[in-house]
């Protein structure tokens, strides 16, 4: 026992804190009839699957309270370095089957509820999705939190707690419909409400001066305040007893009342608008791109990172009372642009109410803060109109404005009188609207940034924060993204985990990835051969059953399953997806029939959301399904070609849809994807990458070796050059004609596709999807062939598997822990 010198009362009745709950099969039969009786408030002889799995969660639930107060704890008695990861968007999906994996526990669930006639695997599909993000960033915060539990680091996640997240996705005659998600209607067991853990959170007033011990202050008189109260989520680690702690703020009214509304008897109206404070939290944006300058998601941006910094700022002033101690404890991680107004919030915080002089402000919170973009384009870049930040966060202003003087002063005594620089390096941007550059607000002041693959670095070096980077070379860095294993193979690939645990004699690859490179030896042994195909065949039964139920097309076993899951973009090209379909479709057609015995069947399967106001994405939806209904009823086709669009594609879509595809596409223009994850998932899991070389497809083909993967199309350093030559550059005839079919209505609303056709025309096609078709074309036809050779694809497979190792979030976040962050694991001794 680690734990205090002398035993407390509670000690000593009850010991060591796992005697509390226990798993054998009968405590957990009765611990789950209890939950059923006493917290659904159901009989126990009586509850429908839905009951069952919220009694099963509570369960699950009191375990992972009880290691996540063991694990803080621990962290507080052993005051280690801790990391704060900041992120606006954290996409989690199901926690149940993740939660009992991780703890250890699930053979003996599945066990306890069989006795009770109950299916583990039936209640977890009860469970629906936490979407509080849009897409790879959000799931990349997710599969991080995982690793830092799993690899015992002192960290805690800080976000925001949406009522409503990411929307559901409803398809209509072929049209995207958005529903809004309102996620919280059932509950929700995985989370654990603090009431007392509430901070106010300030907007708009005005600031004003006062003198202080001989020195002028500067004060901030709000105009409004909001409360957050912090709603924890405990995200455990694999193999071991630590539990950390995701907290995401919910908005509430302030304690603070307006006593003159109540005075003058407007009851009413002081009540409606202290209601309207709970909006802030209330919806999560759905757009993963353009920046709008909207007053509301800026006060989102300002709530969570107020409450956040409070809670920080207020622990570590538990144990200890000099600040200068604060950058030995504390390491702050901004998740993109989106938290940055906490670099001006902790000076605020340091200098109005902490009472330090500025450059040991500036001093401190410049060793605190590290920020990773993942960001390719310089449009793509946040910006904060100054009119509207100086309405909302009047003092965050000044603060920026004068770190933005010191900074400006300082880069003209290195680059001199450069005006066109100092303009481009401002954080300040004139022009008619003045805006904040978030990036650059970052970039000064955080001591290091991270992009999120090799070939993401290097642009940004090149292009995006060109002046930056020769100005700091030093900052700059890459930590190539990574996925957890646990989820995207344990979890959501149970026979494929067994057979590679059976394969390599040994379960160490779930804390130790790079165990997976064992089974390249084994690549050409039948015998592991037949049993992977097994386990990939039952996968796609499961998928094939899916997409029956969703959209009642019957598909063949023998077809490969072809699969392009993402978000909806442009530069995604799941136009050119879709293209290279209708041309395949078009060939069939006009070959003859005795050829088309030679024909390798194919289940094109697409799925993605488009942001509710991108128009374009919504046009390449109705494209897909236009395509589909003549594609799927015309009897020449029969089984040689199958299109299939899943609707609302989320995480426990991702989970199923994965293990069963034999093939899967990462067609990004060179240059756009800064890494992309999705590839990782489906390459842990044996599925074939056919890809361009942009983001950490690099990476991956240095890893599982050109030959075993199908790439195509420019290279990031040939994009620019392709898109000077414009016009001049002659695409394929076989392109022209795909075009030229969607334009002239064969796929029907031909005036709805037009515009979505204009984008591909000579000189406007700036994804490029001319140029890269014929390669595109090719590449497919090597996929035929090797999918007709089973013994090769299976020895592609495994080695695409094997070759996966390097992308865990496990190595992504160790070398994040050493090279940015300065922690050091702390394990639960338990
Ligand atoms: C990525 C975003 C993003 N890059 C703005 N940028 C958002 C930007 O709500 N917003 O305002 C939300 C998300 N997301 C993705 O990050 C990249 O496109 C992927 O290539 C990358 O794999 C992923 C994780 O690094």
């Amino acid at each position: 026992m680690e734990f205090g010198e002398s035993k407390s009362k509670v000690e000593k009745m009850f010991g060591l804190m796992d005697v509390f709950l226990k798993n054998d099969s009968i405590s957990l039969q009765k611990d789950i009839l209890d939950h059923v009786e006493f917290t659904v408030a159901r009989s126990r002889f009586s509850f429908d699957d839905f009951e069952a799995y919220q009694a099963l969660s509570h369960s699950v639930r009191d375990r992972l309270i009880e290691r996540w107060h063991d694990t803080h704890q621990y962290f507080k008695k052993k005051d280690p370095k801790r990391l704060y990861f900041l992120s606006l968007e954290f996409l989690m999906g199901r926690s149940l089957s993740n939660s009992v994996i991780n703890l250890g526990i699930r053979d003996q669930y599945a066990d306890a509820l069989n006795q009770l006639g109950f299916e583990f695997e039936v209640l977890a599909e009860q469970e629906g999705d936490a979407a509080l993000g849009n897409g790879g960033l959000a799931r990349l915060s997710a599969c991080q939190m995982d690793s830092l539990a799993t690899l015992d680091y002192p960290a805690w996640g800080y976000g925001l707690r949406y009522q409503y997240g990411l929307f559901r996705q409803i398809i209509l005659d072929g049209f995207q419909l958005e529903q809004p998600d309102y996620w919280l209607n059932f509950g929700n067991p995985w989370e654990i409400e603090r009431v007392h853990v509430s901070y106010p959170v300030k907007f708009y007033g005005t600031v004003e001066e006062e003198g202080l011990n001989g020195q002028t202050v500067k004060v901030w008189i709000p105009g409004e305040t909001v409360e957050a109260v912090a709603y924890d989520n405990p995200i455990p680690g694999y193999g071991t007893r630590n539990a950390i702690n995701l907290r995401l703020w919910a908005a509430k009214p302030s304690g603070q009342y307006d006593m003159e509304s109540y005075n003058t008897g407007d009851y009413i109206n002081a009540v409606v608008n202290r209601q309207k404070a709970e909006t802030i939290s209330n919806v999560l944006y759905p757009d993963d791109r353009s920046y709008q300058g909207k007053e509301l998601r800026l006060k989102q941006q300002y709530f969570f990172v107020s409450a956040s910094l409070q809670d920080i700022i207020r622990r570590f002033k538990d144990d200890h009372s000099n600040f200068d101690e604060l950058p030995e404890k504390v390491a702050l991680q901004i998740n993109d642009t989106h938290p940055s107004l906490a670099i001006a919030e902790v000076m605020r915080v340091l200098i109005d109410e902490e009472h330090l002089d500025w450059s040991r402000a500036w001093n401190m919170t410049c060793k605190i803060f590290s920020f990773t973009t993942h960001t390719v384009q310089p449009e793509g870049l946040e910006k904060i109109p100054v009119d509207l930040l100086g309405t909302l966060l009047p003092r965050h202003l000044q603060i920026i404005y004068e770190i933005n003087y010191n900074f400006m002063e300082q880069l003209k005594s290195v680059i001199g009188q450069d005006y066109d620089r100092l303009s481009r390096m401002s954080i300040i941007e004139e022009g008619a609207v003045k805006n904040i550059r978030v990036a650059n607000l970052s970039i000064v002041c955080c001591h290091t940034v991270n992009g999120v693959s090799r070939v993401h670095l290097d642009l940004l070096k090149e292009r995006v924060f060109k002046d930056f980077f020769e100005l700091w070379p030093q900052k700059f860095h890459y930590k190539t993204n990574g996925v957890t294993q646990r989820r995207w193979v344990v979890v959501s690939n149970p026979s494929l985990s067994s057979l590679i645990s059976r394969c390599l004699g040994t379960e160490s690859w779930i804390h130790n990835v790079d165990l997976l490179a064992g089974l390249r030896q084994h690549a050409s042994d039948p015998d592991l051969q037949h049993e992977w195909k097994m386990v990939r065949k039952v996968n796609k039964v499961r998928l094939a059953e899916y997409i029956q139920t969703l959209s009642g097309v019957k598909v063949s076993l023998d077809a490969m399953f072809d699969v392009q899951i993402k978000r909806i973009h442009e530069y995604k090209r799941q136009l050119l997806n879709i293209l290279g379909i209708i041309h395949r479709y078009d060939c069939i057609k006009n070959m003859e029939k005795s050829h088309r015995r030679k024909v390798v069947p194919r289940v094109c399967i697409i799925g993605g959301k488009a942001a509710p106001g991108y128009d374009i994405a919504k046009k390449i939806i109705k494209l897909c399904h236009a395509a589909a209904d003549i594609i799927n009823n015309d009897a020449d086709v029969g089984d040689l070609l199958k299109l299939v669009f899943i609707p609302d594609y989320n995480v426990s879509v991702a989970e199923l849809v994965i293990p069963g595809s034999d093939l899967s596409q990462h067609l990004s223009t060179a240059g756009h994807e800064a890494s992309g994850t999705g590839s990782m998932k489906f390459l842990m899991n044996g599925c074939l990458l056919l890809a361009t070389a942009d983001g950490a497809i690099v990476e991956i083909m240095e890893e599982v070796g050109a030959d075993n993967m199908f790439l195509f199309g420019a290279k990031v350093d040939e994009v620019p050059a392709l898109r000077e030559k414009g016009a001049s550059v002659k695409v394929p005839l076989q392109f022209a004609r795909v075009v030229r079919m969607v334009r002239d209505g064969h796929f029907g609303f031909k005036d709805y596709f037009k515009p979505l056709c204009d984008t591909l025309e000579d000189g406007k096609d700036f994804y490029l999807l001319g140029d890269d078709f014929a390669s595109y074309l090719e590449a497919q036809a090597a996929v035929d062939r090797a999918f007709v050779d089973p013994e090769k694809w299976t020895r592609m497979s495994i080695l695409s598997t094997a070759g996966s190792g390097k992308f865990s979030s496990d190595r992504t976040i160790e070398e994040y822990a050493k090279h940015t962050w300065g922690i050091e694991p702390c394990k639960c001794p338990f």
